[in-house]
């Protein structure tokens, strides 16, 4: 890793940009056949972030909560997980098992994600990785439980992260995007890829 951060190991410029260009088109792939979608919260909000995933199951909230489910909120079910964020796994994870759920967080101007922890998945020993395409995002990592002092980071394109040991249950999450500091998405914005095992 070039940066630990409170546990958390930061692999930054880990793909190069033609290896981003090919997950985009991957991805465009997946969201073809897996619409983002903007999640509800169970108090009924809407989060700001729009959704979808690849895997065996995807990640869902709605108005019953979060969960892990076989198929998307559509009917449909997901896509399988693209051989080039599959290969990212393989690389850094250090599991002997493989992911199998990809999540695909895309956020446009404006978007953030509040601080959380990552706890629906049914073995914290599997740790989850993230993919960071397209505009810088603001990271920001906490502690073990809500509240105490956090720790910021910028996110560039191409940066590997991995959660394991202590930090798989650390909060966090993402303030704001600086718009416009990439060229890899056409239109803008950020792409983030979480591959975890939940089940
Ligand atoms: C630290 N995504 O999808 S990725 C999420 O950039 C999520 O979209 C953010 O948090 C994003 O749940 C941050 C980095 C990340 C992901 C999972 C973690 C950091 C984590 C799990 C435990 C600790
Ligand atoms: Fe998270």
């Amino acid at each position: 890793a070039t940066l630990e951060i409170r546990g958390v190991s930061l692999y930054q410029g880990f793909l190069d940009r033609e290896t981003q260009e090919q997950m985009v088109e991957d991805l465009r792939a997946v969201v073809a056949a897996a619409p983002l979608f903007q999640p509800e919260t169970r108090r009924g909000q809407k989060m700001s972030v729009r959704m979808t995933s690849a895997g065996k199951v995807g990640w869902v909230s709605d108005r019953r909560g979060y969960r892990y489910e076989p198929s998307h909120p559509q009917g449909m079910g997901w896509p399988p997980i693209p051989a080039s964020v599959l290969s990212v796994w393989n690389a850094v994870a250090g599991s002997d098992r493989g992911p199998d759920c990809c999540l695909v967080n895309y956020y446009g101007e404006g978007a953030r994600m509040g601080l959380h922890q990552d706890r629906d998945e049914a073995d914290f020993e599997q740790p989850v990785v993230s993919i960071s395409l397209g505009d810088d995002a603001l990271f920001r990592i906490g502690n073990l439980t809500r509240g105490g002092k956090t720790e910021s980071i910028w996110l560039t394109s191409g940066d590997v992260l991995v959660m394991g040991g202590a930090a798989r249950l650390v909060y966090h999450g993402i303030d704001r995007l600086r718009p416009g500091s990439s060229a890899l998405l056409p239109n803008g914005g950020r792409i983030n890829l979480t591959m975890r095992v939940a089940r």
